[in-house]
């Protein structure tokens, strides 16, 4: 059998499914997503998935659903039709040169991931080397109209039996609503977003949130600024988490030598795609820092890629990944992604693990793209 894959053809489908719970950050709000799924399909027919799980505007990242769509057809599809690779890994240098857009990137190297896994026969988490067979969800819980809202949204999660909770904060939503979910969950694996909205101007609101025994504050400074990342945790006993601030392997190096993080979020869509986000564990673990499975509301596709990279060993702390249910009334694979009392199994089927809903895309999508190697 020839070792070799060669994509001859490539399909874009931007898709668009309601939140079932609308959400709202420090820096934007949400109720509609727009994600782009991408399907590389070889000569033997045999097709992989992959999402492009970009918000639709740049205030997370400065990537939106047009500027993926551009970049996908314009340089990253064409880098790898015809081409032939042998491992997954190959498939990212083959858009070596082109800069940023993590988000495009990420979509077609899931695709690439999942198409080879499928190919060998193995499940996509074994192909990543793996290790656990489930993994443990969090949920992260936007900013609510009342802090009562608040208390009865983590009530449900944590009745659902999600064992840790995400709070995302902002000035003026933060001491508050910190102090009341502290007080009526005493022992709740509870951290804290910032998103990047805080200046060293909020230092003493940051030190104060020492006192709730959190597990992390994520991202309080903007993500280019590492060093009051560093300033901060020298004053604070609470782990300095990062997310928006490492899109590269050369940005964690930068953080680790300044020492401005305690734990790491990674996530396949800030990375770029698997082969970035397991190679940031790899260097996380090597530097004794715990690392856990950042989200994007990812649809299934998306969310069936962030289990599978979740079973790797250094995957200590819980994962934002938590059940299909908690985003969408009908998610794009089947089965959906279910969790039981918090605790989400790595699918031991081939490729994704799970059968791709093509109905469900083909009626919830808006504009779709064909693209086949000469
Ligand atoms: O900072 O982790 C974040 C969603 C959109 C943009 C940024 C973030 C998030 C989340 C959602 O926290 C995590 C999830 O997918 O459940
Ligand atoms: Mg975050």
């Amino acid at each position: 059998m020839s070792t070799e894959l060669k994509v001859v053809a490539a399909r874009l489908h931007r898709v668009r499914l309601p939140l079932v719970h609308e959400f709202r950050t420090s820096s934007h709000r949400k109720a509609l997503l727009d994600h782009v799924l991408v399907e590389l399909e070889d000569a033997s027919g045999a097709v992989g998935w992959g999402e492009i799980a970009s918000p639709s505007d740049p205030y997370y990242a400065p990537e939106t659903v047009e500027t993926c769509w551009h970049i996908a057809e314009h340089y990253l599809l064409p880098a790898v039709l015809g081409q032939a690779w042998e491992r997954p890994e190959q498939v990212s240098e083959l858009w070596s040169k082109v800069r940023g857009n993590q988000f495009a990137k990420a979509g077609v190297d899931v695709a690439a991931w999942v198409l080879w896994s499928a190919v060998r026969g193995v499940s996509l988490a074994s192909a990543l080397g793996g290790t656990r067979t489930s993994v443990v969800a969090g949920v992260s819980l936007g900013i609510e109209a009342t802090i009562d809202d608040l208390l009865a949204e983590v009530d449900r999660q944590v009745v659902a039996g999600y064992p840790r909770v995400k709070l995302k904060i902002a000035p003026g939503w933060d001491v508050s609503p910190v102090r009341e979910v502290r007080a009526a969950h005493p022992g709740l694996d509870l951290h804290v977003d910032a998103n990047g909205i805080y200046s060293e101007e909020h230092l003493d609101v940051l030190r104060s949130l020492d006192e709730f025994g959190l597990t992390m504050i994520e991202q309080p400074f903007a993500p280019r600024n590492l060093l009051a990342h560093a300033r901060l945790q020298k004053t604070v006993s609470t782990p300095v988490c990062l997310d928006e601030s490492v899109e590269t392997l050369d940005d964690l190096e930068t953080a680790l030598s300044l020492e401005a993080l305690r734990v790491l979020n990674i996530k396949v869509s800030r990375m770029g795609g698997l082969t970035a986000a397991r190679a940031a564990h790899d260097r996380a673990r090597q530097a004794g820092i715990p690392v856990w499975c950042g989200g994007m509301h990812e649809f299934g596709i998306g969310r069936a890629a962030n289990i599978a990279l979740s079973s790797l060993p250094g995957f200590t702390l819980p994962s934002d990944v938590s059940a299909s249910a908690k985003y969408y009334a009908q998610d794009v694979i089947d089965p959906p992604v279910v969790a039981a009392q918090g605790v989400v199994q790595v699918p031991t089927a081939t490729g994704l693990g799970h059968t791709v809903d093509t109905d469900l895309i083909a009626a919830n999508t808006t504009a779709s793209l064909v693209l086949r190697s000469s």
